[in-house]
């Protein structure tokens, strides 16, 4: 039986609550949507991860209850003038979700939305613990001189503002200081903190580095790359798209789409043409069933082995029940360097980097240390980054001005344990049917880190061989 909590919301908790349900994507999959239990319970998900324990459906039922509330005072307030709507103080944000205006506008809008976002921290003597915000304190008027600020909390601050103030605290001057909360998806970086370009001799610069790529070691004619990663991240659509660059327009060789379990059942090895007619690149994506948290579901870590030691053969139908081993028909017994993997990548979905299973997140590190110890270098993916900040959706090139997706891309950093070098970002073709500049060169960067990622694979076994050669 479900054991649901009667404490009341408090303020903190509706704060964060409507941080989330205001979320662009969020806000999309609840709109309009009749069967959105899956989208309530990723939000009873992100407040867990704030600390507050909501079941799905008291997040439905509170959602509820606010939409009528705000419909109710948004009536009255026709009806009766704006003085109707002063005493609920979720009024300007549930506007800025459900009255069509963006959040940073609802928030520096006026008085209201400074008593809004200031009652909250009055009530809990501290800022709200919303991770999805910044705050900032903006000065709305100033008498000239240096004066003293507004006093939040009065009693709390006197002894403070008494010993700055050499224990004169006559009031002469007054500055009035709003305090504006802007979400971190909305808040920009001035300078990027990792430097692209993006121009057409770019895109054409990385796809010819790429083209004229070879690996260090003469036996291997092509660079392996497996892509691993919960069920729906992107793995499929990231091969698409990297095909699609090459070949000049969107293809969708893989399938790809959404389902609670993996689409991709096979292990599939995909040669990228540079063209319709073009030669194969040197390198292959490697696709592979998605991951899941539970045991005996989803790809088998022992699969994963397999697959970087080259046993696994190309079109292999995966069975969670029962992993590959040396018995199973096209089994590879000794594998040729060419035929393992040199670089990992583990593809996340950027909206769900704060929500990952603890199961998952274990199952991510046991992979790691196989990998690890077989000495094959990783990076991470991060897909859906469009989906996760408006700001990026907005504009592609704010990928590396946006505060939020830096956060991410930490998180996604120490989830797995890796250093942020190690974090690239790109925004699949999932819609579209023309490519997109900006899209290609993320996407071309990132296989371009792939590259040097394998390198080091490579680097590290002609030590291997020379050490060995020496020896002789
Ligand atoms: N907005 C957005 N959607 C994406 C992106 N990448 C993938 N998707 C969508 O995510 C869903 C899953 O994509 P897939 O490529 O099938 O994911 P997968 O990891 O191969 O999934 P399985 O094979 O089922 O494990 C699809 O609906 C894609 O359209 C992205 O960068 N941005
Ligand atoms: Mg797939």
């Amino acid at each position: 039986m479900e054991v649901v909590s009667w404490i009341p919301w408090s303020n903190s908790e509706v704060q964060t609550f409507l941080c989330l349900v205001g979320q662009e994507r969020i806000h999309r999959d609840l709109d309009g949507a009749t069967r959105n239990e899956k989208t309530f319970r990723e939000i009873s998900q992100l407040l867990a991860a704030h600390g507050y324990q909501r079941t799905s459906r008291q997040c439905r039922d509170k959602l509820k209850k606010m939409k009528s509330d705000y419909r109710t005072i948004k009536e009255n307030r026709k009806r009766s003038g704006p003085n109707s709507l002063k005493h609920w103080k979720w009024f300007e944000q549930m506007d800025a979700i459900y009255g069509k205006r963006p959040v940073s506008i609802k928030m520096e809008s006026g008085l209201d939305s400074t008593t809004a976002v200031l009652d909250p921290m009055m009530d809990n003597k501290c800022f709200p613990s919303c991770d999805g915000f910044s705050t900032t304190s903006h000065k709305m008027a100033d008498s000239g001189a240096a004066g003293c600020g507004v006093l939040v909390n009065g009693s709390d601050s006197k002894p403070a503002a008494a010993a700055m103030h050499a224990n004169d605290l006559n009031l002469t001057q007054c500055e009035v200081y709003q305090v504006v909360v802007t979400p971190k998806e909305t808040t920009k970086i001035e300078n990027p903190w990792r430097t692209l370009t993006w121009n057409p001799e770019k895109r054409t610069e990385l796809m010819d580095t790429i083209k004229a790529y070879k690996p260090t070691v003469s036996s291997v004619p092509q660079t392996r790359v497996l892509l691993i990663g919960p069920v729906g991240a992107g793995k499929s659509s990231f091969f698409n798209s990297i095909n699609s660059v090459f070949r000049g327009h969107v293809t969708s060789q893989a399938i790809a789409g959404s389902s609670s379990t993996s689409l991709t059942t096979q292990f599939r090895t995909y040669s990228v043409k540079a063209g319709r007619e073009g030669k194969p690149l040197p390198i292959i994506l490697c696709d592979t069933m998605g991951l899941e948290e539970s045991k005996g579901a989803g790809l088998d870590v022992d699969d994963i082995s397999s697959i970087l030691e080259g046993h696994m053969p190309n079109r292999y139908q995966f069975n969670p029940s029962e992993p590959l081993h040396p018995d199973t028909s096209g089994y590879r017994k000794s594998p040729d360097l060419k035929e393992k993997i040199h670089c990992l990548s583990y593809i996340l979905d950027a909206t769900k980097v704060f929500v990952m299973p603890e199961k998952l997140a274990e199952k991510l590190k046991a992979i790691r240390q196989k990998a690890n110890l077989l000495g094959v270098p990783q990076l991470v993916v991060l897909t859906k980054v469009d989906d996760s900040c408006p700001l990026v959706k907005e504009n592609l090139t704010n990928i590396y001005r946006s505060v939020y997706i830096k956060e991410i891309m930490q998180e996604a950093s120490t989830k797995l344990g890796m250093p942020l070098s190690c974090i690239v970002p790109v925004r699949n073709y999932v819609e579209e049917l023309d490519l997109d500049l900006n899209s290609d060169v993320l996407l071309l960067s990132a296989v371009i880190q792939m590259l040097r990622f394998a390198d080091n694979y490579f680097d590290e076994i002609s030590d291997q061989l020379g050490n060995l050669q020496n020896k002789e």
